[in-house]
């Protein structure tokens, strides 16, 4: 990729609304982008390999449980700079981001919010630290947008729960060395176990030939007859509900790096745009392409004020699931439709990894799907206003 010289967008000044250690922590992970994930994630994304080398320094910079205490070895940090943390990292790659997201609001938050005392002692600070990987297995082969008619199963076995099924799609289960796994019990009744790599039984075969997300490890879960102790069981919450709480930790982080990826997108085409000389101008000049770079920065900011919002409602315990939903589908629409356009404005070098554009568009594709599709989205916000489900 060509030399990183990204420059942030701040059109109405968000900037005036942030404390210093928002902006602190935001520059701290800005700056590790550009040294650590910027030289290197094209080549990740051609060769398909997740850069397992950054895991410590994402630790470092404290990516790993932003909004954990500091007893459970988290940074202790507020939703905003939570937020702004997954910003940064999606301006580099959506899969990085991914990879933070998955640690903080799907492994380590299930097991701080639902888990035992002596699961969280056990677990969350070598999560912080990077020492330990985890993943977070909903999705089935025949249950994505219906997790609710998941089928991976686990029986009472008196010392232990036997646990079988499957779960398909699950970011980085490959390597992850712990999986939250989401199975119904003998009643139906959804529980959260704790599944360790080296378990008899339980492998994680890696999906191949993914065009999206190449720089992310993404896998399946399978259970053939797992012993998982039963000390294994996040004890304080069960039903639907409680991964569905983790994902809504995970989408606000998404809300967040949407705009990190769009305002690469849209500084990288503006750059270029600025640059590019055709018939005697720059093409900068010609209204068409104007207009694509001042829609790009409406919505860019559009996105930066709503988002900040929900973060400032989520501090005070006050954002709603449907808020949530709707800022996630807004943000990842519209980073996609932004990438799309800035892929446009570079002409023929837009599809090359020489620039980032192409990259982001592929990711965005994959990050409009997961934590809920776009139409998903659309329908719990229709839930929300009408009262009336489009599920049941
Ligand atoms: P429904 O009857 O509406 O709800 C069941 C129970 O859950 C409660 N609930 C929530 N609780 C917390 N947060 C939310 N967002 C919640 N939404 C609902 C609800 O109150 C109820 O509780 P209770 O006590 O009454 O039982 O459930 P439903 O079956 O009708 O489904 C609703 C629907 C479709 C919205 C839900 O199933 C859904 O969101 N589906 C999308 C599935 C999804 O997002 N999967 C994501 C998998 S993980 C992933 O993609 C990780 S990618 C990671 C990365 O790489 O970054
Ligand atoms: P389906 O549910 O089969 O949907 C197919 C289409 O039908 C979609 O367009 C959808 O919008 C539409 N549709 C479905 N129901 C309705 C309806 N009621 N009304 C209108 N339209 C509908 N999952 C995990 O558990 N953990 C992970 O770490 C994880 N990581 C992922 C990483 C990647 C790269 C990807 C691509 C996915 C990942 N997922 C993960 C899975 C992801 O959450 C699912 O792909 C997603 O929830 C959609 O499920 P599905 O793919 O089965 O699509």
């Amino acid at each position: 990729m060509a030399l990183d010289l990204f420059e942030a967008p701040d059109y109405f000044k968000l900037d005036d609304l942030l404390t210093n250690e928002h902006k602190l922590v935001r520059d701290t992970t800005r700056n590790w982008v550009k040294k650590e994930v910027s030289p290197i994630i094209e080549e990740s994304c051609q060769k398909a390999e997740f850069p397992k080398h950054l895991i410590s320094g994402l630790a470092d910079i404290g990516a790993f449980g932003p909004y954990i205490p500091a007893n459970y070895g988290g940074a202790g940090l507020d939703q905003i700079s939570y937020g702004l943390i997954m910003q940064e990292l999606e301006r580099g790659d959506s899969g990085i981001r991914s990879t933070a997201s998955v640690q903080s609001s799907l492994v380590m938050y299930p097991i701080f919010k639902y888990g035992s005392e002596d699961q969280r002692n056990k677990y969350l600070p070598k999560l912080a630290s990077g020492d330990m990987v985890g993943c977070f297995g909903l999705t089935e082969p025949d249950h994505g947008s219906n997790p609710a008619g998941m089928v991976t199963n686990f029986v009472d076995k008196g010392d232990y729960f036997l646990l079988n099924g499957s779960k398909l799609w699950i970011s980085n289960s490959p390597f992850a060395d712990i999986a939250i796994v989401w199975a119904k019990n003998e009643n139906g009744r959804i529980k959260g176990l704790i599944v360790e790599r080296g378990m008899e039984g339980f492998t994680t075969p890696e999906t191949h030939n993914k065009w999206s997300l190449r720089a992310s490890a993404t896998g399946e879960l399978v259970f053939d007859n797992v012993k998982v102790p039963k000390e294994n069981l996040l004890p304080e919450k069960d039903g639907l509900g409680a991964p569905l709480g983790c994902l809504d930790s995970a989408r606000y982080g998404i809300a967040w790096g949407a705009i990190g990826a769009a305002m690469d997108c849209y500084d990288t085409a503006l750059r270029y745009a600025k640059e590019r000389i055709q018939f005697g101008k720059p093409i900068g000049s010609f209204q068409l392409q104007q207009k694509k770079l001042a829609e790009m920065i409406t919505e860019i900011t559009k996105a930066q004020f709503i988002t900040w919002r929900l973060g400032v409602l989520r501090n005070e315990n006050k954002a709603t699931s449907a808020q949530i939903s709707m800022c996630k589908r807004n943000n990842v629409e519209i980073a996609l439709d932004i990438a799309r356009n800035a892929r446009q404005i570079l002409g023929g070098m837009g599809i090359t990894g020489e620039y980032s554009i192409m990259r982001h568009m592929m990711n965005l594709e994959s990050v409009v799907t997961y934590e809920g599709t776009h139409d998903i989205h659309l329908l719990i916000t229709g839930l929300d206003i009408t009262g009336l489900s489009a599920f049941s």
